[in-house]
């Protein structure tokens, strides 16, 4: 990779960084309302993973999104507007944190079920098979996500299909307050992929070279033709769960061992500035940029519209109240199955 791209992997985990900081602020100003789940300790995952894909890939994650639609190319604007519920962010306002997605990018989101967008993101691969698009599918999930049914059932089908995909599995060693060995039979999740005869892999995600290496790695394989992968990135969230769960419970000791290996320090030190690849002017430069791009993308958030009230119903089956009316004006049915 050359300097440029070495610098660009850099910029997109120092955005996802002070994006996720300044999300927090505004949570705490109460710019945000639900939920909000940050991806600080976690950024060379989404980047590594991210780089490593075609930019046709299909991507699909949980609710800890942000990340993955800044490193797929969403703006901080849209993302931001859509994290204060207005009019434009990537959904209109509608998702919220937990729901980023933008189909023009084939980031399809965004789930806030645990496990249930694996389904979902299996019926995308097999599209890709079956019209022979040459696309891959990467799917997102948490370590808590490897439990539940729908992730067994998926993994079963997408390797008895050989469907291409691939199941990245962030384990930050935590679901909720829970620890993995609590939560988990098997703590190597990676080997989960031998009960569906499935190739597994693990990476060290705190190391965006790591992690792209790997990324790209297995992409060629899935893509051709030779099935899914299980590839387990093993890495630490700073923060707690979520903004209403600051302070998930974990060893003070712990928490301080795995700050200490910052993926955007390591990957400064280690990479950028033992090989001479970069100067700390050259990421001065790139840090003054980044403030201005988020100070812009909350100024942004703050000036757009809320969603227009009539609007309320609108991508839904049906309205659920026959005749309702909202500001003087009938709600009318959605037309999508109107005879
Ligand atoms: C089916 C379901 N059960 C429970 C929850 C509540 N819940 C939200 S996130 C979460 C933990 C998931 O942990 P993990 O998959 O490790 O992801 P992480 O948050 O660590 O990124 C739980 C239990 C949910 N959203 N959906
Ligand atoms: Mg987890």
């Amino acid at each position: 990779m050359d300097k440029a791209g070495l610098l660009e992997l850099y910029r997109q985990m120092q955005l996802i960084r002070v994006f996720e900081n300044k999300s927090a602020e505004m949570y705490g100003k109460a710019k945000i309302g639900g939920f909000l789940h940050l991806d600080n300790g976690q950024e060379a995952v989404c980047v590594g993973a991210v780089s490593a894909l075609n930019p046709d890939d299909d991507l699909v994650t949980n609710y800890r999104d942000h990340g993955y639609a800044l490193a797929r190319g969403i703006s901080a604007r849209a993302v931001m507007a859509e994290l204060f519920g207005r009019k434009d962010g990537t959904t209109g306002g509608r998702g919220g944190s937990m729901h980023i997605a933008d189909v023009s990018k084939r980031f399809w989101g965004g789930y806030a079920i645990v496990g249930a967008h694996l389904p979902l993101a299996a019926g995308l691969a097999y599209a890709a098979k079956y019209q022979k698009t040459g696309r891959i599918t990467m799917c997102m999930m948490g370590d808590g996500s490897t439990n539940i049914g729908t992730f067994h059932a998926t993994l079963n089908w997408a390797q008895l299909w050989k469907l291409p995909i691939i199941f990245l599995v962030v384990n930050n060693m935590y679901s909720m307050g829970t620890p993995l060995s609590v939560h988990s039979s098997v703590t190597d999740i990676y080997k989960k992929a031998d009960g569906y005869g499935m190739r597994g892999m693990q990476v060290d995600g705190n190391d965006v070279m790591a992690m792209r290496e790997a990324v790209c790695d297995v992409a060629a394989w899935v893509r051709a033709g030779n099935g899914p992968v299980l590839l387990e990135a093993i890495t630490y969230r700073h923060s707690g769960h979520s903004a209403v769960d600051k302070n998930t419970p974990r060893p003070a000791d712990e928490v301080a061992e795995w700050k200490s290996r910052d993926p955007i320090v390591q990957f400064t030190e280690d990479v950028l500035f033992n090989h001479n690849h970069a100067s700390p002017a050259d990421l001065a430069e790139i840090d003054k940029k980044i403030e201005v791009e988020i100070e812009d993308s909350v100024q942004f958030a703050d000036a757009s519209p809320m969603p227009d009230r009539s609007t309320l119903y609108r991508h839904m089956y049906h309205s659920p109240v026959p005749n309702m009316h909202i500001d003087g004006s009938l709600i009318k049915p959605p037309t999508l199955y109107k005879k």
